[in-house]
């Protein structure tokens, strides 16, 4: 069902992918699985840019596309799940790295589900976590990036988080294309997520436990 935008995608044909999401959207296919399916694409994008076949527009032309279809999504994920004020997740992609598609779905389905989120966007060093979780005082720290060079941003958040004595109040997690559970050990965040999916059901976990 999904292969043909998948193909759409991969070969940037940018009117095709975005009129077949929108057939799979309009017969009823779950979000969340068109969703899977244009990560599955950049995947290979990604693979065709490490081997040299694929240059930086392609990457460009890859997330606009993506953007679009999240921007498709956003309104059918908002009416499916609705909810009440659930707690406050702060939410940032770290210092050194720019992309945040995946973050953002992870913030509108948060958002859907009843949480306050703020966003700081991409970016940011770990002093803006902090001046942030000073501010807003929220539940859980989500932190994005997909770049290797991301982890160590991704540490260093961590420990300035602990610098600042506020390690105790809040639950972090991470995310983003190339994120392990090693990685998260070398973090020192208290979990990690492969998708957006895994990220609600931590904060869900997390805010429920401590509710
Ligand atoms: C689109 C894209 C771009 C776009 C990004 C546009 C944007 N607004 O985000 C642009 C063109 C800007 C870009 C730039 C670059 N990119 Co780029 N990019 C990609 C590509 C093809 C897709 C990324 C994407 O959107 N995926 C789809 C989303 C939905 O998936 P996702 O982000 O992983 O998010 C999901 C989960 O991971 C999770 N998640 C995400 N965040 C979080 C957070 C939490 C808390 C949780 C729980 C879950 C979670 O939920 C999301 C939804 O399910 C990837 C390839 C790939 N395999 O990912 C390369 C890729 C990430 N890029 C790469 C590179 C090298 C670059 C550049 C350095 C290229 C260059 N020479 O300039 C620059 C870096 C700029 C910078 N400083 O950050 C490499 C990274 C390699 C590495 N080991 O570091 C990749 C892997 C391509 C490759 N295979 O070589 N890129």
């Amino acid at each position: 069902m999904t292969e043909s935008l998948v193909r759409a995608l991969v070969e940037m044909q940018e009117d095709e992918a975005l009129r077949r999401a929108k057939e799979l959207l309009d017969q009823g296919s779950d979000p969340m699985t068109v969703l899977e399916a244009c990560s599955s694409a950049m995947e290979e994008v990604g693979e065709r840019f490490e081997k040299g076949e694929y240059f930086l527009p392609h990457l460009m032309m890859a997330g606009e596309m993506l953007r679009q279809i999240s921007e498709m999504i956003k309104p059918m994920v908002r009416e499916s799940r609705s909810g009440v004020g659930r707690g406050r997740v702060l939410i940032g992609t770290v210092k050194g790295d720019i992309h945040d598609i995946g973050k953002n779905i992870v913030v509108f389905l948060l958002e859907a589900n009843g949480f306050e989120v703020r966003d700081i966007g991409i970016d940011q060093p770990a002093e803006k976590f902090v001046e942030a979780i000073r501010e807003f005082r929220p539940r859980v720290v989500g932190m994005s990036g997909l770049l290797t060079l991301a982890f160590d941003s991704m540490k260093k958040t961590v420990q300035t988080i602990e610098e600042a004595g506020l390690r105790n109040e809040v639950r972090i997690m991470i995310g983003g294309g190339q994120i392990t559970e090693k990685v998260r050990e070398y973090t020192g965040a208290d979990a990690w997520g492969p998708d957006a999916i895994a990220g609600l059901k931590l904060v869900r976990q997390w805010t429920e436990r401590t509710a």
